[in-house]
């Protein structure tokens, strides 16, 4: 078996221009593979910590610290280790950092080397990153899993900390489930793209970006963005709720006030039960199936009545609420907090964990959704961990813009060689 005998991170730079981690790792066969995280904006403050420079360069954003962690103190307990025991590897640097949110060394450092360390084990076996990770899948778990093409939610339009505009709900998603395969999911998706960009020409507005490549004009109102998407999928001879349909990511903890939520697009003031009617009422007029973060992180009442007002027909999904986190979702299994979940792996830190946590997901009926950052990289990982995992779903932004667009691009080549995987029902 070949063994790990280099590891070497640089500083590259995200989708916003902001630092981020590249990290190598060589075998001692000469194979090597490369990693680079991603980073958000309306982070959960239960994140595992992202080690920033916080000097005078780059903002305080350099990543400087965490690439010599990797390089002069992680390598050395990594070097000499088989790729293919991902767990032991994780559990290595987990152990060795010692925190309870990987502080130390910064779980930036740690997930580098995770994902790079995947991507070095399936080259060497000569198998898809996909077939690897279904693999440890049930190494780590011991349950056996099946693979499949995931359906996406594509975030056309942007709001919220992804946007400089005014509409307070951060992300507005088409989900193309009445499609027959990915390359049917990816012509509808880019048909209704293109639509609502003219829409949104037509009608005046700017047709500039958000972060996650959706548009982001000033519109009246959070439901006028979902009009807009609703005429864009008309234009494009396509059926909402039945060919398209719409999922919201509210990010709500970026606009609750301790006590209220404040759509200050619309000029309303909300309590959770109050909030909770708006979503609902929304729900009635337009096919929307899935709401992530309906609520603030720790509004847990109004998560509760969310769930039980709204869970047995849309999907609740938490995510700054659960943060990847295990031992959070427990808590969300037993207290009966949303339905499903978010999977970031950066919000937890490494691959190993990141599987338990869908594993978890998985035996107590939570579904889970795989993400993108709203700072991202060329870096694909995250459509092979889709596949592998089988979990059904992605969101990894608009179908615009390549740090996005790389993804779906990885899952039409994953799609046209191999005709046994097919798409998530
Ligand atoms: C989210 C994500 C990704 P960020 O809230 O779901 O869309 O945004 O990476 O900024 O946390
Ligand atoms: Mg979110």
């Amino acid at each position: 078996m070949s063994k790990i005998s280099d590891i070497h991170a640089i500083q590259v730079f995200d989708s916003r221009g902001i630092p981020t981690i590249s990290c190598k790792i060589t075998l001692d066969d000469g194979v090597t593979a490369f990693s680079m995280v991603p980073s958000g904006a309306s982070t959960g403050t239960k994140e595992a910590l992202e080690l920033r420079d916080n000097d005078k360069n780059y903002n305080g954003k350099g990543v400087l610290k965490a690439v010599s962690n990797i390089n002069n103190i992680l390598s050395s307990i990594i070097i000499g280790k088989d790729p293919n025991n991902q767990n032991e590897i994780d559990n290595a640097l987990i152990d060795f950092d010692a925190s309870i949110d990987k502080s130390n060394m910064g779980a930036n450092s740690i997930l580098a080397i995770s994902l790079a360390n995947s991507h070095v084990a399936a080259k060497t076996q000569g198998i898809n990153l996909y077939e690897h990770f279904g693999n440890l899948y049930e190494n780590i778990t011991g349950d056996s899993i099946k693979t499949s093409i995931p359906v996406p939610m594509f975030n056309i339009l942007n709001g919220g900390e992804h946007a400089n505009n005014n509409l307070d709900i951060q992300e507005f998603m088409i989900i193309p489930h009445g499609a027959k395969n990915f390359s049917e999911i990816m012509k509808w998706s880019t048909q209704i793209y293109q639509n609502l960009k003219n829409i949104i020409q037509d009608k005046g507005f700017s047709s500039a970006v958000g972060d996650e490549g959706g548009f982001a004009p000033d519109l009246n109102s959070n439901e006028e963005a979902i009009t807009l998407i609703i005429k864009a999928i008309e234009r494009s001879n396509l059926k909402p709720g039945e060919d398209i349909n719409i999922a919201l990511d509210c990010a709500a903890s970026e606009f609750f006030d301790g006590n209220h939520y404040l759509l200050k697009g619309e000029d309303k003031k909300l309590s959770s039960k109050e909030f909770s009617n708006f979503l609902s009422d929304l729900t009635k007029k337009y096919p929307i199936t899935s709401i992530e973060d309906p609520m603030d992180e720790n509004d847990i009442d109004g998560w509760k009545l969310i769930t039980d007002q709204m869970g047995h027909k849309c999907q609740l999904v938490g995510d700054d609420l659960f943060v990847t986190n295990k031992n959070f979702l427990k808590q969300g299994v037993e207290e009966k907090l949303a339905n499903s979940i978010l999977i970031k792996f950066n919000q937890i830190g490494s691959i190993t964990e990141t599987i338990k946590t869908i594993h978890y997901a998985n035996v107590n009926n939570f579904k889970s959704i795989i993400s993108h950052r709203s700072g991202e990289t060329e870096d694909t990982t995250i459509a092979d961990l889709a596949v592998g995992l089988g979990v059904g779903q992605i969101k990894t932004g608009a179908p615009c813009r390549s740090d996005r667009i790389a993804k779906y691009n990885r899952l039409l080549w994953i799609e046209s060689e191999s005709n046994n995987i097919l798409l998530n029902e």
